[in-house]
């Protein structure tokens, strides 16, 4: 179980989505949130997914192939301060369409940074989700940020921007620095697709 991992390749176009059938896991959040290193900590790859410290860097959608089995397919970010608002509408324009068309997703990882409440991007982000139907797991990200004391104030930020009833959508407290969450993120994947 999750012992092949392939980098396919990066797509800039929708008319260069893969072909086959097979199910998809979007990772999808703010520039910098953490979201190529999220890949790399679960698989235990150090540079599988390329990280950056500067913003902004991931422009393309990039697809991973997991033991043949599914897809974990890298989202470019949102939300980095020097964007232009055209850039920023093609990116929305994007990623809006590359779900929306896609009958294939079977979960979204949404990763928020636990040390701020998500932002107006994220919660259009979520509303998308929900519209769209898919399912959706909330990741609280860089959580070997926070003090012991500061983990309920990241779930009340949560609760603000999105709702009460994003606690039904169980959200992980999650660091790919100390492997916090994988666990419950790896059986999350282990019960879609190896159940
Ligand atoms: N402290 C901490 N830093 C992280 C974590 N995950 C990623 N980072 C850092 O955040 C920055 C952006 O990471 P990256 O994975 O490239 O983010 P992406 O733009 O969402 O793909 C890099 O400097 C990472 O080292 C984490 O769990 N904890
Ligand atoms: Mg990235």
């Amino acid at each position: 179980m999750f012992e092949k991992q392939e980098f396919i390749k990066p797509v800039y176009n929708l008319k260069e989505l893969p072909s086959d059938k097979l199910p998809q896991v979007i990772l999808c959040g703010r520039s910098n949130v953490g979201k190529s290193s999220f890949i790399n900590s679960l698989f235990n790859r150090k540079s599988l997914a390329k990280t950056s410290s500067t913003p902004g860097k991931t422009r393309s959608i990039n697809f991973y192939l997991i033991d043949n089995k599914f897809y974990i397919v890298d989202l470019p970010g949102y939300g980095y301060a020097n964007t232009s608002i055209l850039e920023r509408k093609r990116w929305g324009k994007l990623i809006e369409d590359f779900i929306s068309a896609n009958k294939k997703i079977s979960l979204a990882f949404h990763l928020v940074d636990c040390r701020h409440k998500p932002t107006e991007l994220d919660l259009q982000l979520n509303s998308f989700l929900i519209h769209e139907k898919i399912p959706f797991v909330i990741i609280l990200n860089k959580a070997d940020k926070l003090k012991q004391s500061e983990f309920m104030q990241a779930r009340k930020n949560l609760e603000e921007i999105f709702g009460r009833e994003i606690e039904t959508a169980s959200p992980i407290f999650y660091s790919s620095i100390k492997n916090l969450g994988k666990k419950d993120v790896l059986a999350k994947l282990s019960g879609l697709f190896y159940g």
